[in-house]
Order: C-alpha cells, then sequence, then structure tokens
C-alpha cells in the first residue's frame, strides 16, 4: 500500500498556503498591469509565461484532484475524463487543420477567380457538381462521425455512473450520516449499538480498502458532497435522503468541497477525508466515541467554566459536560481535528483565538456570532478547547 506524500497534517496547511501562493501571484500580475498598461512585450511574454506555469501546477493532481484517483470509483471516472479529452483533443485538432486548408484553399480560389474576372467581367460564383458533391460527402462523413463519438461517450458515461454506486450497495461496513449545514458538515458515525453512535465534524476518517456508505442530508438549502479524489459528486437536498459510497485504496488525506453554491460561505465549505489503515481508523473511533477529557489544570478548569456559562453552550456540545446542543459542530474531541470552520483554518491556537473572539471577519454571514470575552477568559478557554483531544 503507498502512503501519499500529502498525508498528515502537515499537506493541509502546505495546500492553503499553495492555493494562497498562486493567487498573491495573479494579484501582483494584475497590479503591474494596472500601473503600466504597456509593459515592454518581453516582460509581459515572462509574465504570462509564469502565469500559465502556476496555472497549469493546478492541474498536476494531488489533494483534490479527480484526474489523481484513489479508489475505484474515482478511477473509473478518471479514465471516463481521459477518453473524453483525448477524442475531443483529436477531433479539435482536426477542426483546427480542416479550417485551415479552407483558408488556404479559398484565398488561392479568390485570387484564380479574380483572374477569371478579370478577363471575363463576370464574378465566379457557383461551384461545379463535383465540387459540390465532394462537400456534401464531407459533411455527411463528418456528421455520422459526430453522432458514433457521441454516442460512445454517452453509453460510456452512462455505465460508469451506473457501476461507481452498483459495484458497492450494501457493501459498506462503516455507515456515515453526513448533514449538510450553512457552511459545515457534521458527520455522524451510526452503529447498531446507540451507545457506540459519535459526531464530529468536517473531517471524515474511513479505513483503507473498505466501501464506506455515507448517508447524505441537509437541513437548510442544497449541498453536494464532493471529494474528487475518490468519488464523484452527490447532492444533499432537504428532505430527500442520498446514498454514496466511498472507497480508498491508498492511505492519505483527500480535500473535499460543497460543490453546489449554498450561500455568501459556500467556499469556505471544505471537509477532509482521512483514509487510514484500519487498525489506526479502529483507534481513532474508539478516542472519539470516548467522553472529553476533564480539565486536567486550573486553567482548563476556568475555560471550562467559561464555556459552559458563556453563549457557546447554547451552540454546541461536548460531551462530558451540560453542553449539548446541535446548532453548531460538536467539540467534544475538537483537538483531535486539523482544521477548524469547515476547512477554513488550520487547527492552531492563534487561530482559534481568531475564530472565537470574531468569526465573522474569517468567515462572514456564518452562523456563530462574536462573544464578548475578557482577554484571560479567552486564554483559559483556549487551553480548555486545545485539551479536548
Ligand atoms: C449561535 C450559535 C453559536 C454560538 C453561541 C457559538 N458557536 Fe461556535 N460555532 C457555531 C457554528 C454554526 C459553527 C460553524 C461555523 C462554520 O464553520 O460555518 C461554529 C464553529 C465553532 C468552532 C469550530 C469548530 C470546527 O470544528 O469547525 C469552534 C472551535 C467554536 N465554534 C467554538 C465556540 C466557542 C468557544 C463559543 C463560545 C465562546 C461558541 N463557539 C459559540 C455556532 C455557535
Ligand atoms: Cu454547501
Amino acid at each position: 500500500m503507498r502512503t501519499r506524500d500529502i498525508a498528515g497534517s502537515a499537506g493541509i496547511p502546505a495546500c492553503i498556503e499553495r492555493r494562497e501562493a498562486r493567487t498573491t501571484v495573479s494579484v501582483l500580475i494584475a497590479r503591474l498591469q494596472a500601473r503600466n498598461l504597456a509593459l515592454p512585450t518581453r516582460g509581459l511574454r515572462f509574465l504570462s509565461a509564469a502565469f500559465l506555469c502556476l496555472f497549469f501546477s493546478g492541474c498536476r493532481g494531488g489533494i483534490q484532484s479527480a484526474i489523481d484517483p484513489a479508489g475505484p470509483q474515482a478511477g473509473r471516472i478518471s479514465k471516463l475524463w481521459w477518453l473524453m479529452f483525448y477524442v475531443c483533443s483529436v477531433v479539435f485538432v482536426l477542426v483546427i487543420i480542416a479550417a485551415l486548408i479552407a483558408v488556404v484553399r479559398s484565398r488561392s480560389k479568390q485570387s484564380k477567380a479574380a483572374r477569371v474576372e478579370k478577363i471575363t467581367d463576370k464574378p465566379k460564383l457557383s461551384l461545379s457538381k463535383a465540387e459540390e458533391q465532394r462537400m456534401t460527402r464531407t459533411v455527411q462523413g463528418a456528421v455520422a462521425v459526430t453522432v458514433v463519438i457521441l454516442f460512445v461517450f454517452l453509453i460510456a458515461s452512462f455505465s460508469i455512473g451506473r457501476s461507481l454506486s452498483s459495484d458497492m450497495e450494501n457493501k459498506g461496513l462503516v455507515t456515515i450520516e453526513v448533514t449538510g449545514h450553512q457552511w459545515w458538515w457534521e458527520v455522524r458515525y451510526m452503529d447498531t449499538n446507540p451507545s457506540k453512535i459519535f459526531t464530529t465534524a468536517n473531517e471524515i476518517h474511513i479505513p483503507v480498502g473498505q466501501p464506506v456508505t455515507l448517508k447524505l442530508h441537509s437541513t437548510d438549502v442544497i449541498h453536494s458532497f464532493w471529494v474528487p479524489n475518490l468519488n464523484g459528486k452527490k447532492d444533499l437536498i432537504p428532505g430527500k435522503d442520498a446514498t454514496i459510497w466511498l472507497q480508498a485504496d491508498q492511505a492519505g488525506v483527500y480535500r473535499g468541497q460543497c460543490a453546489e453554491y449554498c450561500g455568501l460561505q459556500h467556499a469556505h465549505m471544505a471537509l477532509f477525508v482521512f483514509a487510514e489503515p484500519v487498525d489506526k481508523f479502529n483507534a481513532w473511533m474508539d478516542a472519539q466515541r470516548a467522553e472529553s477529557v476533564a480539565p486536567s489544570n486550573e486553567s482548563e478548569q476556568r475555560g471550562q467554566q467559561v464555556f459552559l456559562t458563556s453563549p457557546c453552550i447554547m451552540c454546541h456540545t461536548i460531551q462530558g459536560t451540560q453542553a449539548n446542543a446541535t446548532t453548531g459542530p460538536n467539540l467534544t474531541h475538537v483537538a483531535s481535528r486539523s482544521t477548524i470552520a469547515a476547512g477554513t483554518l488550520p487547527f492552531t491556537r492563534g487561530h482559534l483565538s481568531g475564530w472565537i473572539v470574531d468569526s465573522q471577519s474569517i468567515k462572514p454571514g456564518n452562523h456563530m456570532p462574536p462573544i464578548a470575552l475578557n482577554s484571560e477568559d479567552v486564554q483559559a478557554l483556549l487551553d480548555y478547547l486545545q485539551s479536548l483531544k
């Protein structure tokens, strides 16, 4: 089993940084161009080359890419993608060649016609019968080839679409309920024994090499669950249950993204799938099922008190305390996650404190209000939240 180098928590901040770097360069180019519209052509050429390199570096595959499959379903989807890509590339090249031939030919014909016109004084507009027949045959042939290609695409995409779910139906050993909220993912691991059910958010752990069943719901608007390295998209429609199966054959971290515009913070509605060897996965499940750890020092104790006596308790659950509201993500083991706010920020003390003091400046419109706390209370709260492994 090959483990990807993106595995582990280091992959996630690196991925966020790479994205930022790319945006910074495009902003820089835009600024340069705005300041000096008449950039020397060499400079412009260099900049566009640099820009294209950055642009295509985004296509290299990686942590969130449909053409870097890590499981059987994504593998089939990427095969379909490559089939369409190669066929369309060939068609594109042929069309361009045909267009060039047409241009060259019509030029030479025009100059010939002009010469004829000069002599006879009559414009030559009509085609000869043989020419007309040849053109008709060419068009007929092109239409026939197009129809055949479209049929091949139709059949290929239909049969792959069907095989994505039919192959794995009822085979998932683990069932996970994923509920889309504006703008985060509630993740609930189901079990026939109710005491083993637990809830987490935005990060889904799965065992490597096994199909996993995901039951999808939404409580507000339509969202779409999409982890490109593992499977295609599936919509979460309020009042309608949907099911999708995931299987990762390579251990690693895969980024997913809500793929249906769902409001202001749609772009900040990411998730991560951690595909782990079975024993590691089972250990993770056991840790998540446990109640939250009790405060181990004075500061954590104070932090817990702050949490339980401030508005936090109205929206969040911390199992093992009185906090059991479900408006926001379950925080019982929040410190075991690598990111907060649906992949928006890495889980670090600094980001956590920024989030608690004013999450609206980070993710405007999200459903957590700014909460006024004095700085000692914030520090104690941070100590407590960071202890919730
Ligand atoms: C009115 C409800 C509400 C209150 C009050 C509230 N939160 Fe939240 N909280 C949310 C929601 C909703 C989110 C998810 C936001 C998002 O990602 O879009 C969230 C997210 C978080 C997260 C990130 C969790 C994760 O895994 O992504 C933390 C940590 C958090 N809240 C801590 C607190 C603390 C500490 C308090 C009290 C000082 C508090 N919240 C008060 C609703 C609330
Ligand atoms: Cu969404």
